[in-house]
């Protein structure tokens, strides 16, 4: 199956799933469940979910099996881009073209629907004991629990709001806490819940800190690059151009991802749709 085909096959299975699991418009009180189903659909890449599918398949298992999980990611990336936007926040008006949810819905009903979808998260995660062993999927809710937490994705965002000047180290921890922990754990989830050998884990997780800073200085590039921001006056400091210029950035995304397709030799030819994701994410495609 090429590439394409295969993202469009899971993108579809993760909207199925979603569709079902959040709850109906409605469903009282509707407001907050339109603002919720309004961010998630018809919502973006998909790219944390297929990340956990695609764990899932190269360690031998069927990738159903951890769909509530893959969902829950998606849900938690949600919740975090409807934070993000707020007027306290980076108070960005559009999200993926159209108003962001505060803008749509108000900035008490983005904050509720952004709570709202984190908790769902939660019970999502909890539901999938139904398919995996319970001690397994209790050691993951704390993985992800410690990735999103202060330790990790709030904690990378706290960081990148409050400092000033970062040096290289600063900044790689804050890329490595704000955006690289949930895509980590995406690959874990695939691995831990679908039944990897502790090598397996390892190597997909150490596949998932590299795409995962890869994917932050992609991003870095593509806002340094974006004229409209760059005319607006838009300079994030704590960015890979801002530090080392766009040369040495396109430098570092281009090494991050040939280090995480290198984690992926112990899968042999299983590996070739995470090698084609790492080259989606240097290049972002989809
Ligand atoms: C506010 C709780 C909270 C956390 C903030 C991750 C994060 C930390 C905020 C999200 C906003 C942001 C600019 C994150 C950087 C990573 C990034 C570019 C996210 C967008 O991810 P895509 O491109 O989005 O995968 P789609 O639209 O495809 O889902």
């Amino acid at each position: 199956m090429d590439f394409q085909a295969y993202w469009d096959e899971k993108r579809k299975l993760i909207d199925e799933a979603l569709v079902e699991y959040l709850p109906q418009e409605s469903e009282p009180p509707e407001i907050i469940h339109r603002a919720m189903r309004s961010t998630v659909f018809p919502g973006g890449k998909r790219l944390r979910p297929i990340l956990a599918l695609a764990a899932a398949e190269i360690v031998g298992s069927d990738s159903q099996k951890v769909l509530p999980t893959a969902c829950a990611l998606e849900l938690i990336h949600t919740y975090s881009l409807i934070h993000d936007d707020l007027p306290a926040l980076d108070n960005d008006d559009y999200r993926r073209g159209r108003p962001s949810c505060h803008k749509a819905f108000g900035e008490d009903i983005a904050i509720l629907a952004g709570d709202a979808l984190l908790t769902l998260a939660f019970g999502l995660l909890s539901y999938n004991g139904q398919m995996v062993k319970k001690g397994t999927v209790l050691f993951f809710i704390g993985e992800i629990a410690q990735a999103i937490g202060t330790q990790g994705m709030i904690g990378g965002q706290v960081d990148d709001l409050k400092s000033e000047e970062v040096t290289q180290p600063q900044l790689e921890s804050i890329h490595r806490r704000k955006t690289g922990a949930l895509m980590e754990t995406c690959l874990k989830a695939g691995a831990i819940l679908g039944g990897g050998s502790q090598r397996e884990i390892e190597a997909l997780s150490h596949y998932g800190q590299r795409v995962g800073l890869a994917f932050q200085i992609v991003d870095d590039i593509l806002d340094a690059e974006d004229t409209k921001k760059v005319e607006a006056g838009e300079k994030r400091e704590a960015s890979y151009p801002a530090l080392f210029g766009l040369e040495k950035s396109e430098k570092k995304a281009t090494e991050l991802i040939k280090e995480a397709k290198s984690q992926l030799s112990i899968f042999g030819k299983k590996g070739k749709i995470l090698e084609e994701i790492a080259d989606f994410i240097r290049g972002r495609g989809i």
